[in-house]
């Protein structure tokens, strides 16, 4: 179940509903090495420690303000992916959340999916960006908080921090390291902007640390990752995103459109097999993490675009008869049997317009390349 939150009070929280004393010392300590920090920056990471406290998460700021960025980690504090591989080998159709392909292998592997020739989604919305963004800067708010779920290696918003000037920009990202990496970088890159990083589960929860005081927040969220939710579950995450946007906000969001099914059947069957090792890892991923005994040889990689559903689908498909071993759950394998690991929908630019009307948006702008390949919608919080 995918929950929205924003958990923030202002002022000063007694110490006994603090969920973490350590957290508390550790902020401390951070105050004390602020002092080579700008004031700005203090007075902005001030705010932040204070709300930190504020919510009832397992929460712990790792990186203190000897860096040039803050940086929180939701710490998912559970058996999540041992229990949904598991749940998912267990059902028929067989199934695991693509959100499990990004381990520090899988973030790579996508980052090299992108450059693929066939891979049309990322050239073109990058092209996207570069070219309109005076005018998504003319109608998102300067000066505000721009927030990026699944942010990965922050490439893409590079291409609009200079023209729209936000006062923070806070990626959220499920993996920690990739995404400590990409914070880093951007803080480096930019050092007028402050920087907030969330290592976070946005599929389950959609949270920040903080509020953002006296600005609007923009999300971000490029890439058509919306495409990975099924529409009753994007719909639902849109809808989050509107409540953490709140009145005044707006999303500018990348969307795959609706295409020759010849285009999308290559982008997903690069002639590299880059695709297929990033289907296959999530099987290496298991028996790294999960005690697995996957023959990845045995398995082999299978996307088509199904029309009659307008999604690409991915599959993991079992080339010959087997027993495979999870942390000690046992599941056979006939051969041509599959596990369902992805979906990537595509939709019309009316489509999907309807969708995030019924999350509580509205239409604002729309670009798309001449192609009609791929789609970026700048959406009001209505
Ligand atoms: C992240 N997401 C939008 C990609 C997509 O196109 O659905 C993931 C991907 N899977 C295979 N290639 C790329």
């Amino acid at each position: 179940m995918l929950v929205c939150k924003i958990t923030c009070l202002t002022g000063e929280v007694p110490e006994q509903t603090c969920r973490s004393a350590v957290a508390y010392r550790d902020v401390g300590e951070g105050r004390e090495q602020e002092a080579e920090a700008s004031p700005a920056r203090i007075a902005a990471r001030r705010r932040s420690y204070r709300m930190i406290f504020c919510n009832n998460w397992v929460s712990a700021m790792t990186k203190a303000a000897a860096e040039d960025y803050a940086f929180y980690q939701v710490v998912p504090g559970d058996n999540s992916f041992q229990q949904e591989v598991i749940d998912g080998l267990s059902r028929q159709p067989r199934c695991i959340p693509p959100k499990y392909f990004y381990d520090r292998d899988g973030s790579r592997l996508f980052e090299s999916i992108c450059e693929q020739p066939e891979y049309y989604p990322t050239r073109t919305e990058t092209a996207l960006l570069k070219q309109y963004a005076d005018e998504i800067a003319a109608v998102a708010a300067s000066d505000c908080h721009l927030i990026e779920p699944g942010s990965g290696s922050c490439e893409k918003v590079r291409h609009l921090l200079d023209a729209l000037q936000p006062a923070a920009y806070v990626p959220l990202d499920i993996s920690c390291e990739f995404l400590e990496k990409a914070a880093a970088g951007i803080a480096d890159d930019y050092p007028w902007l402050d920087v907030h990083a969330v290592c976070t589960d946005i599929t389950t929860e959609v949270s920040l640390p903080f509020i953002p005081e006296q600005a609007d927040a923009v999300m971000f969220y490029p890439g058509s990752s919306i495409g990975n939710f099924d529409p009753d579950d994007a719909r639902a995450f849109l809808a989050c995103l509107a409540n953490i946007s709140g009145a005044g906000g707006g999303l500018l969001i990348g969307v795959d459109l609706k295409k020759a099914p010849e285009i999308l059947d290559a982008a997903y069957n690069d002639a590299n097999g880059v695709t297929a090792a990033f289907n296959l890892n999530l099987l290496r991923r298991i028996n790294r993490e999960l005690a697995g005994d996957f023959d990845t040889e045995a398995f082999a990689h299978h996307a088509f675009y199904n029309s009659a559903r307008g999604r690409v689908e991915m599959h993991l498909i079992s080339e010959r008869r087997q027993t495979v071993s999870v942390d000690g759950h046992i599941f056979e394998f006939n051969a041509g049997d599959s596990i369902h690991t992805e979906n990537s929908y595509k939709y019309t630019i009316d489509e999907f317009q309807t969708l995030a009307q019924q999350a509580g948006f509205t239409a604002c702008r729309v670009w798309s390349d001449n192609d009609d390949l791929f789609s970026l919608h700048y959406l009001q919080v209505a």
